[in-house]
C-alpha cells in the first residue's frame, strides 16, 4: 500500500476555544486549557485538531470577527501559549489546524479604521465600497446571512459596504491584489510558527461580482442538506453574484502554492446550498485547489435516514467524482445531531460507526464523542446575535456551544468561575471521567471506531463501493490493496435484513 497524506482519510477534532477548558478563572476557556487537555484528545485516536478562532477580536461574532490576524486574543491567552500548545500537540502525534477567516474582518481592524476614513487612503479599496442608488438605497439586493441588507451605510464615506454577515464583519475586497497577497503573508507566519494546515472559514465567499450585479430569483425549494433556518430571507434568494465567482480559483491556486512548500493542508468551508458539490470538485478535484472541502449533508435534517445516506454518495459520484470530501455531524453552528435527530445513544453509536467508516476526511466536534445533546439556552442567556436577529423560530447557535464536561467538579471541571454560557445538569451526567469508567459508554465507543478506522487502510484511504440503501438497511464496501470490508448498518430501532436494531456489522473478507 502506497502511503497516504495525513490528512486523507484523517479524523479532524474540532475545539471551540471559548468552551473547552478554561485556566484563568473567567469563565470562558483558553489556550492553556487546551494544551491542558491534549493528551485526553490524543487518546481519542484523532489525527488533528481544528481550532476555532483565537485571534485578537472584539468577539460581536465570537472570534470569527478578527481584528488583528497576527495576534492572539488576551481573552485566550499570548503567543507563547499558542507556541507551547503546537509542541505539546506535534510530541503527541497531533496535527494543528487553525481557522483562517479571510472573508471579512472585523469593523475594529485597523485597515477598515482607514478604509473608511476616506476614499483615497492606502486602504480605501480593501473592502467593498459602492455608491447607493440614485433613491438613497442600496446599490443591489444582496442579503446578509445574519438579517437584513448586506449593505451598510457610512455616514462619513458617504457610500455602502458589504458584509456578508454582521454589520460589524465587512467583508474584504479580494478583487484587491494587496488583499490577497497580505492575507497570504498572513497565512505564511502562522505556517512559520508550526501549524499543519488551515480550516478556511467561508471560502466561497472571498469573490463578489466586480459588476455587483443583483441576485436572481431562487430557481428551486431549498435542500434537504440546507442547515439554514427557513425564517431567513437570505434562504429565499440565489447566491448567484454575492459568492462562489469564478475568481476564487486563482486565489485558492496561490494558496495551495504557499501551502505545498510546508507540506500544510486546508480543509475548506463552502457554505453554497446551491453550487457546493460543483465547487467541490472544482475547489478539490484533480487540481488540487484545496485538500479537502467541508460538506454539510449531514450537519441538517430531521433525521438521517439510510437512503439519504446513499443518495448523498450517489450524487457525489456522478457530480464530484474526484473530490475529497470531509464528513462532519455536528459543529459549532449547528443543533448537535443527538438533538436535531432524536438519537438514543445505541443510534447515535451506530451513526459514529457509520460516519467513521465512509470514503472522505472527518470532523468530530467538542462532545459529540460524549453524546451531549443541545443545550437549552433561555433568550435571557442568550450570546449569539444571529440567535438573537431570529428568535424565536431560530435559537441560534448557543445551544451546541456550551462548556465541556470533564469531572464532577464545579462547572464539570470547565471553571472555576460561571461559564459563559450555561452548562446543562444532562451533560453532568455526560462527563469524561464517568464515560470513562463505563465501558459501555459513549467515548469508548467513539474510541474504539476511531482506532477500527486507524488500523484498518481501507477505511481511510480505500475506495467505496457498491453503496445501497433497502429500507433502512445501508451497505457499502471499502477496499484498498491491502483489505476489503463490508458494512452493514441497520439504521432504525427495528428488526431489519437481519440485524438487530442499531446493529453495524463490519465484516472482512
Ligand atoms: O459560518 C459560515 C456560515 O455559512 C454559517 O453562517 C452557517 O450558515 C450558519 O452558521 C448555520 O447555522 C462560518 C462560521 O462557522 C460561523 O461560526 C461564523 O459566524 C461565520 O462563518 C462568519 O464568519
Amino acid at each position: 500500500a502506497t502511503k497516504i497524506d495525513w490528512w486523507k482519510g484523517g479524523v479532524i477534532y474540532q475545539i471551540y476555544p471559548r468552551s473547552f477548558q478554561d485556566t484563568t478563572g473567567d469563565g470562558i476557556g483558553d489556550l492553556a486549557g487546551i494544551t491542558q487537555r491534549l493528551p485526553y484528545v490524543a487518546s481519542l485516536g484523532v489525527d488533528a485538531v481544528w481550532i476555532s478562532p483565537f485571534f485578537t477580536s472584539p468577539m460581536k461574532d465570537f472570534g470569527y470577527d478578527v481584528s488583528d490576524y497576527r495576534g492572539i486574543d488576551p481573552l485566550f491567552g499570548r503567543m507563547e501559549d499558542f507556541d507551547v500548545l503546537i509542541e505539546r500537540a506535534h510530541e503527541l502525534g497531533l496535527k494543528v489546524m487553525i481557522d483562517l477567516v479571510m472573508s471579512h474582518t472585523s469593523d475594529q481592524h485597523p485597515w477598515f479604521a482607514e478604509s473608511r476614513a476616506s476614499r483615497d487612503n492606502p486602504h480605501a479599496d480593501w473592502y467593498v465600497w459602492a455608491d447607493p442608488k440614485p433613491d438613497g438605497t442600496p446599490p443591489n439586493n444582496w442579503l446578509s446571512i445574519f438579517g437584513g441588507p448586506a449593505w451598510h451605510w457610512d455616514a462619513r464615506r458617504e457610500q455602502y459596504y458589504l458584509h456578508n454577515f454582521l454589520v460589524s464583519q465587512p467583508d474584504l475586497n479580494f478583487h484587491n491584489p494587496a488583499v490577497q497577497d497580505e492575507l497570504l503573508d498572513m497565512a505564511r507566519f502562522w505556517l512559520d510558527r508550526g501549524v499543519d494546515g488551515f480550516r478556511l472559514d467561508t471560502v466561497n465567499f472571498y469573490f463578489h461580482d466586480a459588476q455587483l450585479r443583483d441576485n436572481p430569483p431562487l430557481a428551486r425549494e431549498l435542500r434537504k442538506s440546507d442547515t439554514a433556518p427557513a425564517v431567513n430571507p437570505y434562504n429565499h434568494q440565489s447566491h448567484r453574484f454575492d459568492k462562489s465567482q469564478p475568481e476564487n480559483v486563482a486565489f485558492l491556486e496561490r494558496f495551495a502554492a504557499l501551502l505545498r512548500g510546508y507540506g500544510a493542508a486546508v480543509i475548506g468551508e463552502i457554505g453554497d446550498s446551491e453550487r457546493a458539490l460543483e465547487l467541490l470538485e472544482e475547489y478539490t478535484g484533480v487540481a488540487g485547489r484545496m485538500q479537502m472541502s467541508y460538506v454539510f449533508d449531514f450537519l441538517s435534517g430531521q433525521d438521517l435516514a439510510a437512503t439519504r445516506i446513499s443518495e448523498v454518495f450517489d450524487t457525489l459520484h456522478s457530480v464530484a467524482p474526484n473530490s475529497w470530501p470531509c464528513w462532519a455531524m455536528s459543529n459549532h453552528d449547528v443543533v448537535r445531531h443527538i438533538s436535531r435527530w432524536g438519537l438514543s445513544d445505541p443510534a447515535a453509536k451506530a451513526y459514529a460507526t457509520v460516519l467513521l467508516c465512509l470514503k472522505g476526511s472527518v470532523c468530530l466536534y467538542q462532545g459529540e464523542e460524549l453524546g451531549l445533546p443541545e443545550a437549552d439556552i433561555a433568550f435571557d442567556d442568550l450570546q449569539d446575535p444571529y440567535g438573537k436577529e431570529f428568535w424565536p423560530e431560530f435559537k441560534g447557535r448557543d445551544g451546541c456551544r456550551t462548556p465541556m464536561v470533564w469531572d464532577m467538579g464545579v462547572n464539570g471541571g470547565f471553571s472555576t468561575a460561571k461559564p459563559w454560557l450555561p452548562i446543562p445538569h444532562a451533560h453532568l451526567q455526560r462527563t469524561v471521567v464517568a464515560q470513562e469508567a463505563d465501558a459501555q459508554s459513549m467515548l469508548h465507543h467513539y474510541r474504539w471506531v476511531i482506532g477500527l478506522r486507524r488500523r484498518h487502510s481501507a477505511l481511510r484511504g480505500g475506495d467505496m463501493t457498491d453503496m445501497c440503501a433497502q429500507g433502512p438497511v445501508l451497505t457499502f464496501n471499502r477496499a484498498d490493496d491491502r483489505q476489503t470490508l463490508h458494512i452493514r448498518a441497520n439504521l432504525s430501532a427495528d428488526e431489519a435484513g437481519g440485524l438487530r436494531p442499531w446493529q453495524v456489522q463490519i465484516i472482512e473478507g
